[in-house]
């Protein structure tokens, strides 16, 4: 990985400087000819320098001016060396520059998670997956640079909220008391603690396989010693049950999620939940979303949007062209969809998932997916529903790590400031062959390039 041959060039790099071999290195073995100076009080560094060189030392680098700190080369052996800095006026110590190594093995480095099933976690990191570990570096997600919890809703089948890798991102109602009967902080929904059933118009959430692994990949506790981790380490995932049936469940599920954001926004962040994304790993297969007989779904996603909430949407599980063959939500003329197709280890798209060169955004691993099922088990998973809440994930990480001037607008000018996170996402792409022309970015999602380029368009903001 990137950080990996970082490390190891700096490594490297200090040998061939100093023309020792860089196995030869000992911790703690001085840089041969060089220590560092500390001057008492603030001492103008122009002075410090002229005094150093007065007596036959040379300052390789200023470390540090507060500090007063000097890097000085100079003199046969170390101790004459010494003797000649104690020499100047104003100096406080001098002691030899050594070797310093890291103290971690190399998979407890920050930017990895300790998980213990990581290691099976290609789709993750750079190479075949979305390169989330180097985002890991900045922020493992959570809040935004406003300190504000990144909410992700999950509609989906049902949800196993006790998994041990799952619980401690879950979101709470904090408003909500439990089985009352009563709506407690009077959103307009009974009982909502975790989310809501929009099977059955009630606050019970149950079980499924399904949205268990959906939610690992988009947030299973990272660095937490259990199972995987999740393209968050940490974040807030809403359940809401209602991903099949009929258009009206969809509807409710989706309702409350507008509901709940809504009612974030105009209580200033009291009540609600500030959710960036939903997931959707369902759909109608075949069905044309711009013939007027679908106007209810595109219009739940555009008014999602226009209150920040991306859609990440999973296609067809068939080799079909969306283009042509339409597709439920993939097709749909929304700008605040994400459709996603499913792509391999191996680099390309599964042989079988939809595409569409003006419908299907972009793909993310999608097979044989390590993710949380139900029962605090672990289980390897294939389709387009595994590769979206990639997408998902990462637009809550891209949160966290946007910078402030993403935020500013985001809470301004929400609509806007989204579809440009979405065109990041898709400028930001590793191009691969098998998408090339049958998606609209012709890569697969990386999460690292998606926030380098959101944030440098970001700074232009006025
Ligand atoms: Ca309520
Ligand atoms: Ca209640
Ligand atoms: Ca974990």
């Amino acid at each position: 990985m990137k950080l990996f041959s970082a490390l190891l060039t700096i490594i490297l790099a200090v040998g061939a400087h100093t023309s020792v071999q860089a196995q030869t290195i000992r911790q703690g073995q001085n840089v041969t000819g060089e220590f560092i100076v500390r001057f008492q009080g603030a001492y103008n560094p122009q002075y410090a320098v002229a005094a150093l060189q007065a007596q036959g030392l040379q300052v390789k680098e200023v470390v540090s001016t507060t500090l007063n700190l000097y890097l000085v080369k100079g003199k046969a052996t170390t101790q004459e060396a010494l003797g000649s800095a104690y020499r100047v006026k104003g100096v406080s110590y001098a002691q030899p520059n050594h070797y310093v190594f890291l103290r971690a093995p190399l998979n407890l480095m920050r930017g990895l998670p300790n998980d213990p099933m990581f290691n099976q976690q290609w789709d993750m990191i750079e190479g075949s997956g979305i390169n989330a570990a180097a985002v890991w570096d900045i922020t493992t997600g959570g809040k935004d640079k406003g300190g504000r919890d990144i909410v992700v809703a999950v509609v989906d089948g049902g949800f196993d909220l006790t998994h041990e890798d799952l619980r401690e991102n879950i979101y709470v109602n904090r408003g909500e008391i439990p089985n009352n009967g009563k709506d407690d902080d009077a959103n307009g929904f009974i009982d909502d603690v975790y989310g809501w059933n929009a099977f059955n118009n009630s606050g019970n959430i149950t079980s499924d396989m399904h949205g268990t692994h959906v939610m690992g990949t988009i947030g299973a506790k990272g660095s937490n010693g259990r199972g995987v981790s999740g393209v968050n380490w940490n974040v807030k995932i809403m359940a809401v049950q209602g991903a099949s049936g009929t258009t009206a469940t969809v509807a409710k599920a989706y309702g409350y999620v507008i509901e709940q954001k809504k009612l974030w926004y105009n209580s200033k962040g009291q009540r609600g939940a500030n959710i960036v994304a939903t997931n959707s790993s369902f759909g109608v297969d075949n069905a044309d979303c711009k013939k007027g007989e679908f106007p209810v779904w595109n219009d739940l996603y555009e008014q999602m949007g226009q209150l920040g909430i991306l859609s990440a949407a999973a296609t067809a599980n068939n080799n079909v062209n969306v283009d042509q063959q339409g597709d439920v939500p993939t097709g749909c003329s929304s700008e605040y969809i994400v459709s996603v197709t499913n792509t391999t280890k191996e680099n390309a798209k599964y042989s079988q998932a939809g595409y569409g060169a003006r419908s299907i955004d972009l793909g993310a691993p999608g097979t044989n997916i390590l993710s949380t099922v139900p029962g605090n088990k672990y289980s390897n998973l294939t389709g387009t529903s595994m590769a979206t809440p990639h997408v998902a994930g990462a637009i809550a990480l891209i949160h966290a790590a946007a910078s402030e001037q993403f935020i500013q607008k985001y809470y301004t000018n929400p609509g806007p400031a989204v579809l440009a996170l979405k065109q990041a996402m898709l400028a930001g792409v590793d191009q691969l062959p098998s998408l090339k022309g049958v998606t609209v970015s012709g890569g697969r999602l990386n999460v690292a390039k998606t926030v380098q380029i959101l944030n440098s368009s970001a700074a232009r903001w006025r």
